[in-house]
């Protein structure tokens, strides 16, 4: 059974599906900021298994609607492979991206093991931006802007087929949180599917709490929580240290709130950490700052610190 107890940290260094170079230095940041060690204070397991390899970034323009489509899917079936790995070992995988893309191979990964053990998997996406693109609606070719979309079976047959199953997951699976920049054709296909968005608008008129709760709410025992941590979530006042900024995310508060009541629950079971661009931070405060709300996913809280 997997158990928050015995982590595996799974570094994945690449920029292939980004539209800034520089987030293939995350893994090396959030080492660096004390990952590992943070989490072991709290009593946690930690197999830091190192980072995978994969092509390097040709930096070239889209092909049909997709930039680096090939080099995307090597690195996204080595995730896949790593993560599908871990938790039959009965760990709890960490992957340390990397671009977003990279969800993809994560969580088809973890639909695959939910499958063969009969548990029913929720997946948190915190993130600004709801990753819903395909290739007609993308403004960039980008594919780290698509792996939702990919997820629930709406993308290249060589990246939706990553899991071995198609779709790799339900769109009610999906609880979406803290979104603020979603492009014109993309919010139509978000409506069209039926994501379930908590957009900034909604955090702010109805507090990060209720939100929480609402998006938490109908997991039981028999549930994997999978949190895919898009850094860019966060407000860039307290991170800077991502490739895509956009201003009015969560406050520190809130962020810590957010992974707070996500740790109540005891049912996480995968985790990402996504997009840290260590080449636009300031004095690895965006690592930091990622590596604190970490904690608080595995129970760091003001009054019970241990
Ligand atoms: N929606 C924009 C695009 O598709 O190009 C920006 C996507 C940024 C995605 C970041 C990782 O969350
Ligand atoms: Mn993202
Ligand atoms: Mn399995
Ligand atoms: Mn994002």
């Amino acid at each position: 059974m997997t158990t928050a107890r015995h982590v595996t940290l799974i570094g994945a260094p690449t920029d292939i599906g980004a539209g800034a170079r520089g987030a293939s230095m995350g893994p090396e940041a959030l080492r660096v900021a004390g990952l590992a060690e943070a989490l072991r204070a709290h009593g946690v397991d930690v197999l830091d298994r190192g980072n995978l390899a994969g092509p390097s970034n040709p930096w070239l323009p889209p092909t049909d609607g997709y930039r680096h489509l090939d080099e995307v899917t090597a690195w996204n079936r080595s995730v896949h492979d790593a993560v599908h790995a871990a938790l039959g070992d009965g760990r709890m995988p960490i992957l340390l991206g990397g671009d977003h893309c990279l969800g993809l191979g994560s969580i088809s990964a973890v639909a695959r093991h939910c499958r063969e053990t009969g548990k029913k998997l929720r997946v948190l996406w915190l993130d600004a931006h709801a990753d819903f693109n395909t290739s007609k609606l993308t403004p960039s070719g980008n594919i780290h802007g698509m792996p939702v979309a990919c997820l629930c079976g709406h993308g290249p047959q060589q990246l939706i087929e990553i899991g071995g199953h198609i779709p790799a997951i339900d769109p009610k699976w999906i609880r979406q949180i803290g979104i603020r920049s979603v492009d014109e054709g993309e919010k139509r296909f978000v409506h069209e599917v039926g994501l379930e968005v908590f957009d900034m608008r909604y955090i702010d008129e109805m507090g990060m709490r209720h939100t929480m709760e609402l998006a938490l709410a109908t997991m039981d025992a028999n549930t994997h929580l999978h949190v895919s941590f898009d850094v860019d979530f966060l407000d860039p006042d307290i991170a800077p240290g991502v490739g895509t900024t956009i201003p009015g995310g969560p406050t520190y508060r809130e962020a810590q709130l957010c992974m707070e009541m996500i740790a109540d629950t005891g049912r996480m079971a995968s985790l990402d950490v996504m997009e840290l661009n260590p080449a636009l931070d300031v004095r690895n405060k965006t690592a930091l700052v990622a590596v604190d709300l970490i904690e608080s996913l595995f129970g760091k809280s003001t009054l019970m610190r241990k």
